[in-house]
């Protein structure tokens, strides 16, 4: 009987669009723009808002950009280029969403232009913009009153993945009979950790919260960037925790300043990896037996680990920790899980599965502080 063959079509396009965002990410890390995608349905506001925070940034002293998104024409891209700043209209010929090489097409014509954020205004769509990452630093959704409180129900990835939902139209509040509360139910019910403004576009309301937004975003842009590395051997049961963690942090929409590194049984061969990234932070996880119970997972000094600890490791982590120190002057922590067993031809146990949870959740915190 002939194999069937099954090509996945669907992934491959979202691991192209990854690899070009990464890069997009990466280019504007170096010159240090701070990148915001904004999305949301057509008309809930978008180029209304842009237009009003590009004049309330240049007051500022704050220079912005554009890359603006649209099926066809070139209306909102010529409304904000009025106000004197480098816009690059970008015509998807039909497609509902930008994509990662829209955005690098875009950044190449707006060339070495000095800008410290970079505003994109994706398609007015609120389901295909949610699939596609383009490099972007954070994603806000402008949702506005008019288009009624469900919206965070009925298209929950668009709101998950934002960091910011701006309820706009604010003045139109009083007419409509829009029920604010069951926004605010609907929208942590579908995205429990993002940010709500209500802002009105027209008249101001609300643009000193989303200038304070952006101005917390810039900072963290400036701010030492953080490398997390996951090691051990998967083949050998909890010995691949720290890859497993790595793995699921990778699928998450981290920070632009934090960079996630699989580093196997092999993290030796990274320390020049680690280094190029001028980390200001290194987090290295790994299956450690520190006593504890198995799935424990706790920060551990260097100092206090003994040589090989892990046993299945063919070098030592106190001497891996000190070289990174010394070549990167960071700061290196280390996040232990403890294991159950490691064996070969195991599959992680459960204990050490609750375990990467765990410090999947002690990552994320560490992430999110300034
Ligand atoms: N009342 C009120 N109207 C607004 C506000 N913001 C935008 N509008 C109006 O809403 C309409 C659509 O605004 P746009 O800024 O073009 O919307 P958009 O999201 O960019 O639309 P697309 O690019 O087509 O997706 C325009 O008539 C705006 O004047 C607001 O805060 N209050
Ligand atoms: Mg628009």
């Amino acid at each position: 009987m002939k194999k069937v063959r099954t090509i996945q079509v669907g992934a491959s396009i979202f691991e192209e669009n990854d690899s070009v965002a990464r890069a997009n990410m990466q280019v504007l890390k170096e010159r240090g723009v701070f990148c915001v995608n904004v999305m949301g349905s057509p008309g809930s506001g978008k180029t209304t808002l842009l237009e009003r925070s590009v004049r309330a940034l240049l007051d500022k002293g704050i220079r912005t950009a554009v890359i603006e998104g649209d099926i066809n024409g070139s209306l909102d891209g010529e409304r904000l280029a009025v106000l004197g700043i480098p816009v690059v209209q970008v015509n998807t010929g039909g497609a509902c969403h930008m994509d990662a090489n829209m955005v690098r097409k875009g950044m190449e014509m707006l060339g070495p232009d000095k800008m410290d954020i970079l505003f994109i205004e994706n398609v007015g769509n609120l389901v295909c913009p949610a699939e596609f990452r383009l490099g972007e630093d954070v994603s806000v959704i402008v949702s506005s009153v008019p288009e009624g409180e469900e919206k965070p129900l009925k298209y929950p990835l668009m709101f998950r993945i934002s960091s910011l939902c701006i309820l706009n139209k604010s003045d139109l509040l009083e007419f409509t009979g829009f029920k604010i509360e069951r926004f605010r139910e609907y929208l942590f019910e579908s995205a429990s950790g993002i940010d709500l403004i209500l802002l009105s576009a027209r008249t101001g309301e609300g643009m000193n919260g989303w200038m304070d937004f952006l101005a917390r975003g810039m900072d963290k842009k400036k701010s030492p960037r953080i490398v997390v590395a996951g090691m051990g051997d998967r083949m050998k049961g909890d010995d691949g925790a720290g890859c497993e963690v790595v793995e699921m942090l990778k699928k998450e929409r981290l920070d632009g300043n934090v960079s996630v590194i699989d580093a196997g049984n092999a993290i030796e061969n990274y320390l020049g990896v680690i280094s190029k990234m001028k980390p200001g932070r290194v987090i290295i996880i790994d299956a450690v037996d520190f006593g504890g119970r198995p799935g424990d997972a706790r920060f551990l000094d260097a100092a206090s680990l003994v040589e090989n600890t892990s046993s299945t490791h063919t070098f030592s982590l106190p001497l891996i920790i000190e070289h990174i120190r010394r070549e990167t002057g960071a700061e290196c922590l280390i996040l232990g899980i403890q294991p159950e067993r490691i064996s070969f031809s195991h599959e992680i146990s459960l204990p050490a599965r609750q375990g990467v949870s765990k410090a999947v959740g002690m990552i994320r915190e560490i992430i999110s502080k300034p």
